[in-house]
């Protein structure tokens, strides 16, 4: 069930006053390492992921975000297309071929997986052909409450939920609109459906036996004094690893900066009073194939293919 967030502060605790931060640990994601990129320090540059691009829509609009069909940009939003369900099957088999070493299939867009119904029949079919393979979401979270059981039902073992930011106020600069239940709400209404949908959602896929993982985008000015506040509010509900990634400034936050390497490291290290930081991201498009880091097989993997893909 989705409940409102009461604002918190994360002020130090007075002298004699019990300290509400927990101990962050790793022990959620240990069985992880070798098998998830993502969710793992030491085995990170080992295991492959290939993300297949299936989900075209999505239901919020982050003022950050610009999607894009193009082959050179390196960032999450981009892919070279849309693939089916039974494509994206077919892409991982022939994927499997050029990098043996791929342990993961993930869905991270170009739009939100859980925005419309392909990412759910993909996970089927791939879960069904190469049960073998961890199957992995990245969701903004608005949907995450429904869908977490038939998330792993169908072979689901790890999502990530972007959350920059758990109070309204903050949100309500970051992110635009939220469509709910067919209607497009916007500002501090929008702002209290998402992040209470977020959690709710959060709460659900770990108790169903999940592993969540957040990611943050850091944006200074807007969400980078709220850090500490997004760890502590997802650890409480059952996040395992926060993952901090730096605003590639474009659309409506075109002029914001950059955060500087300063900037990024006091991120982490306010997040990680709460939560273990993932600092290994490669900030991945839509349809990279690959190691993380490493040979990206993409290209080949797609390029002479591109028209039949069916552009959503
Ligand atoms: Fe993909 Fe994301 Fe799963 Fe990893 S990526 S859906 S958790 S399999 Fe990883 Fe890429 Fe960073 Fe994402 S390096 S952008 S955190
Ligand atoms: Fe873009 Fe993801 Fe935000 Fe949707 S949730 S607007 S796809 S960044």
């Amino acid at each position: 069930m989705i409940q409102t967030l009461e604002p918190t502060t994360l002020a130090a605790p007075r002298a004699g006053a019990p300290d509400q931060r927990v101990t962050p640990s790793h022990d959620a994601f240990a069985h992880l390492a070798r098998r998830h990129p993502c969710f793992s320090q030491d085995g990170h540059h080992k295991p492959g992921r290939i993300h297949v691009p299936v989900s075209p829509l999505c239901n919020i609009q982050c003022r950050f975000c610009k999607r894009a069909f193009n082959k050179c940009e390196e960032r999450p939003g981009v892919a070279r297309g849309i693939l089916t369900p039974q494509e994206a099957v077919d892409t991982v088999a022939r994927a499997l071929k050029l990098c043996p070493e791929l342990a993961v299939v993930g869905i991270a867009g170009p739009g939100d997986p859980l925005a419309s119904g392909h990412a759910l029949e993909t996970f089927r079919l791939v879960h069904a052909r190469f049960p073998h393979l961890l199957c992995c979401v990245s969701t903004n979270g608005l949907l995450l409450d429904e869908h977490a059981a038939a998330l792993a039902a169908a072979g689901v073992e790890t999502v990530t939920v972007t959350v920059n930011a758990v109070h309204p106020r903050v949100l309500g600069k970051i992110c635009a609109n939220v469509m709910f239940q067919d209607k497009q709400l916007e500002g501090a209404e929008a702002a209290t459906i998402l992040i209470a949908a977020q959690l709710a959602g959060i709460r659900t896929a770990v108790a169903l036996g999940l592993v969540v993982k957040i990611n943050l985008v850091l944006i200074p000015g807007l969400n980078d004094e709220h850090v500490a506040e997004v760890a502590r509010a997802t650890a409480a509900a059952g996040a395992s690893l926060i993952n901090i990634l730096p605003l590639i400034p474009q659309y409506e936050l075109a002029n914001y900066p950059v955060p500087t390497c300063d900037q990024l490291n006091a991120a982490r290290a306010a997040a990680e009073e709460f939560l273990p930081v993932f600092r290994h991201c490669k900030h991945c498009r839509a349809d990279a194939c690959g190691i993380p880091g490493g040979k990206d097989f993409a290209g080949q993997l797609y390029d002479r293919q591109l028209e039949t893909f069916s552009h959503g």
